[in-house]
Parts: C-alpha cells; sequence; structure tokens
C-alpha cells in the first residue's frame, strides 16, 4: 500500500446491523472523500452520516494508538511488551489466588462488527476459564436468542422479515429510520420501506412515541411500553378465535398447536385493550390483516425485547408469523442461509437450554453461556468465593449502557485489576489498569460473520484493509492476551494461536465423515488456505466449506476469500429462500411452538393483568440517525448541532407538572436521580417520556475532547438493574417509572 498515491478502495460499513458499502478516494495516505458504494450489490449507493464520518473515526487524536497503563492513579503509554507483562504479573496472581471466576468478561457490541471479535474472543474465553461472562446481549436481542432457541432449538435461528417481496410489514419496537434497521440487516431500509409502500403494501408501525419510521408508515398505533407482549398475545387470540390459523408451508412442522390455543385463551383484546393503549378493534382488525395478507410479516425490535415481558413478545411475534402461514415464506418471515455457515445441516439436534449454571448472587440462570449484565454490580460488590475482583472489557461501554450504572461505576473503581481492549479512554476504560487498543476500522481486514445471518438477501463481501495497522492487530491483541491467561507467558507469538485455531477448524472437517474434506490431508488444505492472517485464513475456509463454497475443490466455482477479494463490491446470492426443516434444531426436529417456560410467563402476564395499572410516568429511550450508542459522540460532525440529549414529554404531561419549554428537569427512579433540558412534544404518548441513551460524557481520567464538550446525561442511571425478563435475563431499559420536575432554579 502505497501511501503516496491517489486511489479509490470501496470497503463494508461496519458502523451498524446495515453493511453497506462505502467508497473511499484516498489521497497521500489520507481519505479525502466518503460515499456510498453505488455498485454495492446490496447497499446500491446508500450511506448515512455516520458512514460519512468513517474517516474522521480513524483520525481521531483521541483515539489510542499505544497501549497506557494506569500509573498513581494516572494513565501513561507504554509498550506492549510492558502492557502484557503488567498484565501478567497482576492478573494470573489473582487467578492463582481466588480462582477462575474471580476475574469477570464483558464483550460490548463492536465485537459483532469485527472478525477479532468473531474468531478470537472465545479464545479469550477459554484461557480465563470464568463462568462471570457478560455481554451487550444481555441489554439487547437476548429474548430473541431464547424464543428462537426455544421454537427452533437454536439461539442463532432467526427469521427476519422478508422486506422486499412483503406487503404488510406490522413493525413493533423498532425505528430503523434512525437504527437503519437491526436483526434485520437491510442497507437503505428506509428506501426498502418506502418501496414497500410504493407497491401498494402497508405498513403498521407500534411504537409509544411517533417516530420518522411511524411517520413513513400508513398507520401508527401508541402503546403502552412493556405491553407488547399482551398485544402480541391478543393477536394469536383473534387468529385462534376467528378461525384464521393456516401453517401454510410449515403444516407438516409444527408441534404444540393446541397447547398454544388454550395458553392464550386468557387474553381476548377486549381484556388487554385498556392497558396496552390500543383499542380492541384494532387489534382484531391487524390480526384479521395480517392472516389474510398474502404476503405479511410481523417484526419486532428493541423496544419490544428491553422490557419484563421481553422473550414473550419475542415469541409472540415468531407464533403471529408461524399461525399466520407467514414464516418461511417470500415476503414473510424467512432464515437467511449465510455463507459463513457450515454446509449440509439437516433438520434436529440437541435443543437449546438456559440455565445449565446459575450466578452466585442473585441465583440467576446461565443463558448462551454468559449472566445478566444487569447482576454485574452484584458480582463485583458481594464478598465471598467468586466474587468478581478482576475484569476484561473488550469493545464494551458497560458504564454508559447498562442498568444502574452509577452503581456499577463504582464498582469498577474498587476492582482490584481491570483490562480494557478498547479504542477510547473513555468512561468504562478510565476504570481500566491496562488499556489495549486495536487499530482503526480501516485498518483492518472486514467481513460480517454475524450480519450475514440476519440479511434480508443472501450476500456475502469481504474489505481488505485500507492502511496498514500502526500496532497489532485486534486479533493479535487477544491472541496474546489468550496466551497470556494460558500461562503461555507475555512475549508468546500471536501466530501460535491463530494456527492452532485454522488447524483446529480444518480437522474438524476432515474428522467429519459427513464433510466433504472428509480423510484429506490436514497440510494439503492448509496449504491452499496459504499465508493469510489468522482471521483471513479462519473466514476462508468457513466461505469455502459453506453452503456457496467451493469445498476446497479446485474444479469447482464456488466461493472463496479468493473470489470475494476478486470482487469488491461483493457476490449477491439471492433472495432467502426457505430453509424449514434443516434450519430446526429441536429434538424433534419440528417447530416446538410451546414450553414448560413460556406458559409460566403467560400465567405471569395474566396476573399483571389483574394488578391496577402503575401511575406516574414511564421513560423509554429513544435513538438518533447520528449516535451509535456510546461510542460516536467524540466525531464533531456527528454532535454538531443542537443538543440531542433532552428529555421528550407531551405538553399535557409538562402542564400537570409546570414544566416548562426550554426549561431544565429533574428526572428520579428507584435508583438515580438525572437533569436534563426538557423538549415538549406531541409526538410522545401522555404518561411516557423519552431520554437517549450513550451520553453522560466529560468524565474525570476519560480522553475524549469533542464528547467531553458535548456531555449530555447518562440516562442508565434511571434504569434498574432489578427488575429482568425472567427467561432471558434481558433488562429492562424501557418502561422505567420515573418522575419528573421542574429544575429548582430552572
Ligand atoms: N438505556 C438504554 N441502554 C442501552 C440501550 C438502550 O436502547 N437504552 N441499548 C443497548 C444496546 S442495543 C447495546 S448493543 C448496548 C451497547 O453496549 P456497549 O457495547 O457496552 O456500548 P457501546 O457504546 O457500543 O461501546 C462500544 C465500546 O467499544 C469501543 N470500540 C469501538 N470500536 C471498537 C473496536 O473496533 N474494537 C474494540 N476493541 N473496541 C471498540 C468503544 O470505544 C466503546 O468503548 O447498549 C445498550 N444500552
Ligand atoms: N443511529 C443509531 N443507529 C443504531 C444504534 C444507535 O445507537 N444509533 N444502535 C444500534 C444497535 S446496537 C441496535 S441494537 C439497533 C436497535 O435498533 P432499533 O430496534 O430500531 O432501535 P430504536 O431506534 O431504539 O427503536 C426502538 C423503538 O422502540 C420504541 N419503544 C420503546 N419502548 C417500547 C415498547 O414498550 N413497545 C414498543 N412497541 N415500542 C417501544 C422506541 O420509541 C423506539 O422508537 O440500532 C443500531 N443502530
Ligand atoms: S447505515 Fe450503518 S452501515 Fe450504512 S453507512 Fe450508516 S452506519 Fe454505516
Ligand atoms: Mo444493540
Amino acid at each position: 500500500m502505497n501511501p503516496g498515491t491517489n486511489r479509490t478502495v470501496v470497503r463494508t460499513c461496519p458502523l451498524c446491523e446495515a453493511t453497506c458499502g462505502l467508497e473511499l478516494q484516498i489521497s497521500d495516505g489520507k481519505v479525502v472523500k466518503v460515499r456510498g458504494d453505488a455498485k454495492d450489490v446490496f447497499s446500491g449507493g446508500y450511506i448515512c452520516p455516520k458512514g460519512t464520518a468513517i474517516a474522521a473515526i480513524h483520525e481521531d487524536p483521541d483515539r489510542l494508538r499505544r497501549p497506557l497503563i494506569k500509573r498513581n492513579g494516572h494513565h501513561v503509554e507504554v509498550e506492549w511488551d510492558e502492557a502484557f507483562a503488567e498484565i501478567e504479573q497482576r492478573l494470573l496472581p489473582i487467578l492463582e489466588e481466588h480462582g477462575r471466576n474471580s476475574v469477570g468478561a464483558y464483550l460490548g457490541n463492536p465485537n459483532v462488527h469485527n472478525m477479532a471479535g468473531a474468531f478470537y474472543v472465545r479464545p479469550v474465553l477459554k484461557a480465563l476459564g470464568t463462568r462471570n461472562i457478560f455481554s451487550a446481549s444481555s441489554v439487547d436481542q437476548m429474548p430473541k436468542h431464547v424464543s428462537s432457541g426455544l421454537l427452533f432449538g437454536s439461539p442463532g435461528a432467526i427469521p427476519v422479515p422478508d422486506l422486499d417481496r412483503t406487503d404488510f410489514l406490522l413493525m413493533l419496537g423498532a425505528n430503523p429510520l434512525e437504527s437503519n434497521g437491526s436483526l434485520c440487516t437491510a442497507p437503505d431500509f428506509p428506501g426498502r420501506l418506502k418501496a414497500i409502500r410504493q407497491r401498494g403494501g402497508r405498513i403498521i408501525v407500534i411504537d409509544p412515541r411517533r417516530t420518522r419510521t411511524a411517520r413513513l408508515a400508513d398507520e401508527h398505533f401508541f402503546v403502552r411500553p412493556g405491553t407488547d407482549a399482551m398485544l402480541l398475545v391478543a393477536m394469536i387470540h383473534v387468529l385462534f378465535e376467528e378461525n384464521l390459523v393456516n401453517l401454510g408451508a410449515v403444516a407438516d412442522h409444527v408441534n404444540g398447536l393446541e397447547e398454544v390455543r388454550v395458553a392464550v385463551q386468557p387474553f381476548s383484546p377486549e381484556r388487554v385493550a385498556e392497558r396496552c393503549g390500543v383499542a380492541s378493534a384494532t387489534l382484531r382488525r391487524l390480526a384479521r390483516e395480517l392472516a389474510e395478507a398474502e404476503r405479511g410479516v410481523v417484526y419486532g425490535r428493541i423496544g419490544i425485547h428491553t422490557v419484563g415481558f421481553g422473550t414473550l413478545a419475542s415469541w409472540a411475534t415468531d407464533v403471529l408469523n408461524i399461525l399466520a402461514g407467514k414464516l418461511d415464506r417470500p415476503g414473510g418471515a424467512m432464515f437467511p442461509l449465510a455463507a459463513g455457515t457450515r454446509a449440509g445441516k439437516t433438520a434436529g439436534g440437541r435443543g437449546f437450554k438456559t440455565g445449565r449454571w446459575r450466578s452466585r448472587v442473585r441465583d440467576l440462570p446461565e443463558v448462551m453461556g454468559e449472566f445478566p449484565v444487569a447482576t454485574l454490580a452484584d458480582e463485583m460488590e458481594e464478598p465471598g468465593e467468586g466474587q468478581v475482583r478482576a475484569f476484561i472489557t473488550i469493545g464494551g461501554n458497560p458504564a454508559l449502557s447498562t442498568p444502574d450504572s452509577e452503581r456499577l461505576e463504582a464498582a469498577l473503581e474498587k476492582l482490584e485489576f481491570m483490562v480494557s481492549v478498547d479504542i477510547y479512554c473513555n468512561e468504562t476504560t478510565r476504570h481500566a489498569d491496562v488499556i489495549l487498543p486495536p487499530p482503526s476500522l480501516l485498518e483492518r481486514g472486514h467481513y460480517d460473520t454475524s450480519f450475514a445471518n440476519l440479511a434480508v438477501r443472501n450476500v456475502s463481501n469481504y474489505s481488505p484493509p485500507v492502511f496498514a495497522a500502526e500496532g497489532p492487530s485486534e486479533s493479535d491483541i487477544l491472541a496474546r492476551l489468550a496466551l497470556v491467561l494460558g500461562r503461555q507467558g507475555a512475549k508468546a507469538d500471536p501466530a501460535n494461536l491463530d494456527r492452532l485455531l485454522v488447524r483446529g477448524l480444518v480437522e474438524g472437517h476432515v474428522a467429519n465423515p459427513a464433510s466433504p474434506l472428509h480423510g484429506r490431508e490436514v497440510d494439503d488444505v492448509l496449504a491452499q488456505v496459504g499465508d493469510r492472517p489468522g482471521p483471513e485464513a479462519l473466514l476462508d475456509v468457513m466461505l469455502r466449506m459453506g453452503p456457496y463454497g467451493d469445498g476446497f475443490d479446485d474444479t469447482e466455482q464456488g466461493l472463496s476469500l479468493q473470489r470475494l477479494e476478486a470482487n469488491p463490491h461483493g457476490i449477491d446470492l439471492g433472495a432467502l429462500e426457505p430453509q424449514i426443516p434443516n434450519v430446526l434444531s429441536t429434538p424433534s426436529a419440528r417447530i416446538e411452538l410451546v414450553a414448560d417456560s413460556l406458559i409460566t410467563e403467560l400465567d405471569r402476564l395474566d396476573r399483571v393483568l389483574e394488578e391496577a395499572e402503575p401511575e406516574g410516568l414511564l421513560l423509554i429511550g429513544r435513538r438518533h440517525l447520528r449516535s451509535n450508542n456510546s461510542w460516536m459522540h467524540n466525531i464533531k460532525p456527528l454532535v454538531a448541532g443542537r443538543n440531542r440529549c433532552t428529555l421528550q414529554m407531551h405538553p399535557d404531561d409538562a402542564a400537570k407538572r409546570r414544566v416548562e419549554a426550554g426549561g431544565v428537569v429533574e428526572i428520579s427512579s428507584r435508583v438515580g436521580r438525572i437533569q436534563a433540558p426538557v423538549e415538549i412534544n406531541a409526538d410522545l404518548m401522555p404518561g411516557v417520556v423519552s431520554l437517549p441513551h450513550g451520553w453522560g460524557h466529560g468524565q474525570a481520567g476519560s480522553r475524549l475532547g469533542v464528547a467531553a464538550a458535548h456531555e449530555g446525561v447518562n440516562s442508565n442511571r434511571l434504569t434498574d438493574g432489578l427488575p429482568l425478563d425472567p427467561l432471558s435475563g434481558n433488562a429492562v431499559l424501557n418502561g422505567i417509572p420515573v418522575e419528573v420536575v421542574a429544575s429548582p432554579g430552572s
């Protein structure tokens, strides 16, 4: 890569789930222009303001270039060897003395946007051996994993709305005009929504706020936060009551139909309507319209997952699709078939279990090998065997992203030792004793291993690094961390782990009688992979052994990393195709509509409906197109303009509390109290207030110059770590009871 030349490169944007193709013009080693890649097979030139800001993230002077060690309370730059030696000297004795569970780990959202996260986090966790694993999943999509695990046997089997072919989209708790979509990878989500309406289809949005997405829809209904499970279950009730159940293509693959009918019996629209704030006639009509739609689908996202009945709401979404005959059918809810998955999966499997072990303090079940991050502070504070005394964060900012965060920050400060793999010294990593900064997102290869499994078209694209990295790659950093934890020493060569991982993957195929590689010489196969960096080598094997791969057969035209490199705008593998029954991993090889745990949740729903409705205001979140959770507020073009960290409130609620436009309010919940400027806004449902998350910068010891000037307040000082979605352990981040008063002196 000659820095002196002018060149144009294309690459996939790793900043959100939409996976847009970007075109970067580079002159004298600097990105001089970013625009959408018009030739990208999936995004066709679409881009959002964050994609344009990618160069500013790369160039951000506050982005760390060298490791930091905290000495006498201040972070100082050190060499890489010194940083790993420090970890060896300080972390290993804690493990020796207090056992493996004394070190906790938290994995943040960027790990799913990054090959290092996909392939090298697991070896770190394995070397650590701890059960105290936490991640952003339990403040996000864990309910979806659990409902998919129960219904389809695998937490990764997630059906997505077939946006490009549907004519009826019922959308709850999602705001893709700001978020660009989630658990539904669809670059230019806004354009795809407009196309539904242009072809005569209809969009209905259910959200406690009249969002930009709601404005684009044909109809919008307010819903009381946290009540979507009732609303969806009532719609299932209508399908049975009005004889609208029609399983369609999946009729021969479903168990438990009669049990669902009985279980939803108590939940008529008339019973739930007042509680949800949606008229019973509307619920009946929407159920009928869904059933009658030739190509229709229900899609729910974070607003229905980060609530106390998150798993039940997620389950009910899929059950509605199944009972209305919309699952596994074009225009309905379909399963992607990603290039990186193993070819030849057939129906059946071991199914899905949670609670294989439980958390020490609150006795909460493990879900997908982790505990709810809402109990992280408990595990750090409570003395005794297994107390979390040391902590590793990888690409995460739990100090801003997780509930009751003031308490978590206090617990972080008391740790004996903390390591963070992160590009910034921010609200979380300022507590770390050692910060290991990976190179920028333009200095690494990129492939979306996660989002290919959630995409509305099957596509495959690889982006090589744009610039050579100054320091070690993120996979090398994680490999060295794994080697230190595995007692291989602070100077162990990360390439050793690369070789082990790639060889292990190939050996697995060679040993598998069902694999086309069965019986081949491992070294011959490895020779075909060639001399690539670890993540690229692993990716190559996965692509070639995947459903579109060449299977390491020279005579085949299939997919390989080399082929992707020759097609920089990506390769289109076509529209989604039916995957049932092969996608199912339940022991019965069928869809299991009911599980005991879900019946227990329906019983709880029944009891909640009998209780008096809680009074007072409920707090929900709010995303903005120019933000990304907590970590892009240090980029000037993304924070320019008016303060976005405001509390939005309906005029009637404001009037009742004598809150005036332009003033400052004090917002308090069971766990915290913060102040924020207020915006009076009739787009909110009365009784609901909204504050975005990810703000609250300017903390002592952090190094975020721009963010400190746009600090805002941390909404997770109000969210409560106690109430959880019981089946998934997901935190409740929407529908928080709060009080709001005009701030004295404002
Ligand atoms: N109240 C409320 N809270 C929420 C939400 C909400 O809607 N409301 N949303 C939740 C959701 S959906 C999520 S996903 C979580 C996110 O929770 P987190 O993942 O904990 O938070 P992020 O803000 O995404 O922080 C990402 C961190 O990764 C670092 N980083 C960025 N790029 C890289 C990289 O390439 N490598 C490494 N190693 N580090 C990198 C950043 O500096 C930052 O420290 O927040 C959750 N919190
Ligand atoms: N610009 C931007 N894009 C992002 C992110 C970001 O922070 N900023 N974060 C990324 C991440 S990590 C994720 S997970 C995705 C999330 O993507 P989305 O799921 O689309 O998230 P939101 O935009 O927060 O939309 C959630 C909607 O749910 C509504 N809501 C709140 N409570 C309820 C409720 O009880 N019921 C119903 N029906 N609705 C409710 C909110 O008003 C909001 O409009 O976005 C990703 N993309
Ligand atoms: S929508 Fe997402 S993937 Fe597309 S440019 Fe914006 S941040 Fe990047
Ligand atoms: Mo998320």
